[in-house]
């Protein structure tokens, strides 16, 4: 099994802690001079950077949310001037406005080598061609893999998002032989491939590289056996650099987490509380080398646990389990993050005020699907029929522009949305990953 950086992905602990200690002291004091939020929250919690002397004193820095950086968009994060910013990428913020993030040219290096560990984990190598079906764009998906299979020395096709027979057409021609896709979208090119007739044999495929959303073992097993190839998960955060934070090797037992580059730690998302050492809670991650947009103890709101056993692979990072669920109601809809907060923004403002609705998330064809379910208010029952459509389709415009996913919206009566204490449960999520 091939190893991309056998120093940092193969070190004792011992060194991994010194590393990682070096590396957040110097965290920490460019943050504290740089990052006006940072330096206004240790100072008001009393702390300065010296006060970090071993790993257990990171426990006494705040944590960061998504609201810290909504407050400060565009760039009030940033710890670098913008001019030694090479790249912005952003983020679904809780509300209209997104997350911005920005990368020095140094940041690009490192992401790229940090891709390149787990899709050299996966298999992937420079006779490989590529195959991406990521979004490029704002989104640090498809960017962020296709610089690190390019820094393998692969051969990259930048496909983007959609166009299935296009996909499948260029995957057969060009003999791709590494997949790159959301798990349900790759699925969904199984169901493509068997209507279409082809035979997976006659495909080149042989590794896929999954990420973005949550996928079960049963799905694994599924596109391994429809699409002939082995697949693996890897696990990223925006906020904290994209994909590239942790992935599977071939044992498929875990993603391994790049700790020289993220510290992290399982935490009670009620009380905050560290965990102990193997707990299920939420993950929290310091950024160790982060130039541009260095985030402390960023809460990422996904639930898992830590195993820091040896694994066959020789690698000595903890491993992460899959994400069993959110901390928050965070929905991903085709690896594309929404927040319902984000959707009722958008509704209330076509709406001019509050109306009842529903957001109902289905997976259809293996595709996610979302429906704004909203009731009929009187101002909206007065509305001739003409009027009534464009309503819908100004709701269908603004919730795009927002989230940047296509959404169906239905008008019901009023009053039919159920109620339960007087209360609509706002989102009902009938998928079963
Ligand atoms: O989804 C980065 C990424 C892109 C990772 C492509 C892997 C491949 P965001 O859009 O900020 O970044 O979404 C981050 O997606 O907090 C998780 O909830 C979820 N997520 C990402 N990877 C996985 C995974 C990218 N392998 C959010 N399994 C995270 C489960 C995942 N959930």
């Amino acid at each position: 099994m091939n190893i991309w950086d056998k120093t940092h992905e193969c070190m004792s602990r011992d060194e991994l802690e010194q590393l990682q200690l070096e590396r957040l002291q110097a965290t920490v004091n460019r943050v504290y001079k740089n990052v006006t939020h940072y330096r206004k929250i240790f100072n008001d919690a009393d702390i300065i950077s010296e006060d970090i002397r071993s790993l257990s004193d990171l426990t006494r820095m705040p944590f960061t949310v998504k609201d810290d950086l909504r407050v400060n968009y565009p760039y009030g994060m940033f710890a670098v001037p913008l001019r030694e910013v090479v790249r912005i990428h952003s983020s679904s913020g809780t509300t209209s406005k997104p997350i911005v993030m920005g990368y020095t040219k140094n940041d690009i290096k490192i992401w790229s080598n940090l891709v390149a560990r787990f899709m050299t984990a996966a298999g992937v190598t420079h006779d490989d061609v590529v195959q991406i079906t990521f979004r490029y764009g704002l989104f640090t998906g498809a960017f962020g893999v296709h610089y690190g299979a390019e820094a393998i020395g692969a051969s990259v096709i930048p496909m983007g998002t959609g166009n299935t027979d296009k996909q499948i057409m260029i995957m057969q021609d060009y003999k791709t032989t590494a997949l790159v896709s959301t798990s349900s979208y790759a699925i969904a090119l199984a169901d493509r491939i068997e209507q279409l007739g082809i035979d997976p044999k006659s495909l080149s495929l042989k590794v896929g590289l999954f990420g973005g959303e949550p996928w079960s073992e049963k799905m694994r097993e599924e596109i391994e056996s429809r699409l002939l190839l082995s697949a693996t998960d890897n696990y990223g955060v925006s906020e904290v650099i994209g994909p590239g934070v942790a992935g599977e090797c071939l044992c498929k037992k875990g993603m391994h987490i790049y700790e020289d580059a993220f510290l992290p730690e399982i935490i009670d998302p009620e009380t905050g509380d560290v965990l102990p050492l193997g707990s299920e809670g939420e993950l929290v991650l310091t950024t160790l080398t982060r130039e541009a947009f260095p985030m402390i103890r960023y809460r990422t709101g996904d639930i898992t646990s830590l195993d820091y056993a040896p694994c066959e692979c020789g690698r000595t990072l903890a491993r992460m389990k899959k994400i069993a669920r959110r901390s928050d109601d965070m929905l991903i809809i085709r690896g594309v993050n929404v927040y319902p907060s984000q959707i009722e923004d958008a509704l209330f403002s076509v709406a001019q005020g509050e109306t009842p609705y529903l957001i109902v998330v289905e997976r259809k064809n293996a595709m996610d699907s979302m429906e704004i379910v909203v009731e009929v208010t009187d101002k909206i029952f007065s509305l001739e029929l003409q009027k009534q459509r464009s309503f819908l389709e100004a709701i269908k415009k603004r919730i795009a522009s927002v989230t940047g996913i296509n959404v169906d919206v239905r008008l019901v009566e009023s009053k039919s949305i159920p109620r339960q204490k007087g209360k609509i449960a706002r989102v009902l999520d009938k998928r079963n990953i």
